[in-house]
């Protein structure tokens, strides 16, 4: 059985202690590869590489260190259909999915970030008077970065790219529910020449190898994406250090349809903010709030749309909905299926795993696309992260009371409107407590824009400028010229 290894100075590693995780195909409920289960003397291990390769890729021109990153992103697409196939059994998600957003997308993330520092500029504060301020931005040394299983490619290198772009070395920790496709880039890095030191992938459970890293003095920045019960750990171990943190965690999007909205669109977008990657993306839409008067045919349209999807073998080129990611994150979802009908909910479609898919699949961790209605904004099922194909869908009847629908959770990640109303769709976007707000569309993404969540949601932002911020230092000089 193939043994995923850890990547550190440059080298494919056994854990120190020789302690491997077993790693399960969700669609079939087998274990199929193993991952180690490392721990602080691995993360040590690493920090000690990160530590030595600092000096020279730091110094390096932005030109090199571009070059060896747009090299990585190439041999990402040339094996664009081994990388995505290798996510598709890692973390049950349809194949199709894999080749068109995951993979593509990781490569898109580096060539952003490569390309991105050959344009960087500083600030110069010309002032009246015999002084002149310039402001100079260094990186700020070895960071930290714990990525999780939902996007699992996608995530780690949204974070590596902006990190080596601008001259920090990494000690990265990448899910151990979905090692897969990291390994892989740790082979990939090899082969394009990434000098040793300057990325080191350790794998193994967060409490351990996570909290390592979180916790090592010599690293200074962390960014995490993950849950917010477990951002909260990363916050309070990093916060006696006062490390630089990043924090992406969860979220409880509405999705508030009006009315006058164009309705096939507000019901595409919909049915695809719910259910994207099984419902596990942070940003996915889990409550929908429809106006009055729209209300039952949205629902009625809303509960067709979402039976035919196709739950199926996410390896089957028809398939819409794979696995979900693991036996824990399919056991939360029938626990909160079952705690909506405590609520009073009723559940219009859904509500339980599919039929037999096929003879491979039989023991996969599938769940049929969810809709629920009937319950209260406050309900906890309206509150609390699933994280899996489950909706909700409630009606409003004034704009000001989806408001405090919307904005009514701990969380402030992401929301969507739908209305042909532009006044009202801007004076709705300025006053939702999210950090992004889409209208008439859904995880429309730009890799410039800031990324991250207000409340419970997160702690600073990612993407285009922030990232390079994050990860750099602001050093002011001030001359005198006279
Ligand atoms: O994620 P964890 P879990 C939400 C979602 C999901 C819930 C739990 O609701 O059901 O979180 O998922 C590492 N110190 N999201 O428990 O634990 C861990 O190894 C340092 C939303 O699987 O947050 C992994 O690499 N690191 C989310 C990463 O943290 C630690 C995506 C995330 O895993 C650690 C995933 C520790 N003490 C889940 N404990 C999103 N925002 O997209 C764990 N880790």
């Amino acid at each position: 059985m193939l043994k995923i290894q850890n990547y550190i100075d440059g080298e494919l590693v056994e854990p120190v202690s020789g302690n491997y995780l077993d790693n399960t195909d969700p669609s079939t409920g087998q274990v199929y590869s193993q991952v180690p289960g490392s721990g602080a003397e691995d993360v040590e291990r690493a920090v000690a590489a990160a530590e030595e390769a600092f000096p020279l890729w730091s110094d390096a021109p932005a030109a090199e260190r571009s070059d060896v990153m747009l090299r990585i992103a190439d041999l990402i697409e040339t094996r664009l259909e081994e990388f995505a196939r290798a996510e598709c059994v890692d973390n049950g998600k349809p194949l199709a999915l894999a080749r068109s957003l995951d993979i593509p997308r990781a490569a898109k993330n580096l060539r952003f970030f490569a390309t991105a520092v050959l344009h960087a500029h500083s600030q110069v504060h010309t002032a009246d008077g015999p002084v002149l301020n310039y402001t100079l931005r260094g990186p700020r040394g070895i960071a930290g970065i714990i990525s999780p299983w939902n996007l699992p490619l996608y995530v780690l290198s949204w974070k590596v790219a902006p990190a080596i772009a601008t001259g920090n070395t990494v000690v990265a920790k990448p899910s151990e529910v979905t090692p897969m496709t990291a390994y892989m880039l740790s082979q990939v890095c090899r082969e394009a020449g990434l000098p040793a030191g300057v990325l080191n992938i350790v794998h193994g459970r967060g409490a351990e190898a996570g909290a390592a890293i979180t916790a090592h003095p010599k690293i200074t920045t962390v960014s995490f994406t993950g849950g917010t019960v477990t951002g909260r750990e990363v916050a309070k171990s990093a916060a006696p250090m006062f490390k630089k943190v990043g924090l992406e965690m969860g979220g409880k999007n509405p999705t508030i349809v009006f009315a006058d909205a164009e309705m096939d669109r507000a019901i595409e977008q919909g049915v695809r903010a719910a259910f994207a990657n099984q419902g596990q993306v942070c940003l996915c839409g889990s409550r929908i709030y429809v106006e009055q008067g729209a209300y039952d045919a949205y629902v009625e349209r809303f509960v067709a749309a979402a039976r035919a999807l196709n739950v199926g073998d996410p390896l089957e080129p028809g398939t819409d909905q794979g696995a979900l990611v693991s036996k824990a994150q399919f056991e939360k979802v029938g626990r909160y299926v079952a705690l909506a009908r405590e609520e009073g909910g009723e559940i219009l479609c859904g509500g339980s795993p599919p039929g037999p898919i096929n003879d491979r699949c039989k023991d996969g961790f599938f769940y049929q696309p969810t809709v629920i209605t009937g319950l209260s904004a406050e309900c906890r099922v309206n509150q609390e992260e699933i994280f899996g194909p489950v909706t909700t869908i409630m009606p409003f009847e004034t704009e000001d009371e989806v408001l405090a629908y919307a904005n009514g959770t701990a969380y402030g990640l992401a929301a969507s409107v739908f209305t042909q109303n532009l006044s009202r769709a801007h004076r709705l976007a300025e006053r939702i407590d999210a950090g992004t707000v889409w209208i008439n569309c859904w995880m429309v993404r730009d890799l410039r824009v800031p990324f991250g969540g207000m409340k419970q949601s997160g702690v600073g932002r990612e993407g285009g400028e922030e990232a390079l911020r994050f990860y750099t230092e602001p050093k002011n000089v001030c001359l005198q010229k006279a």
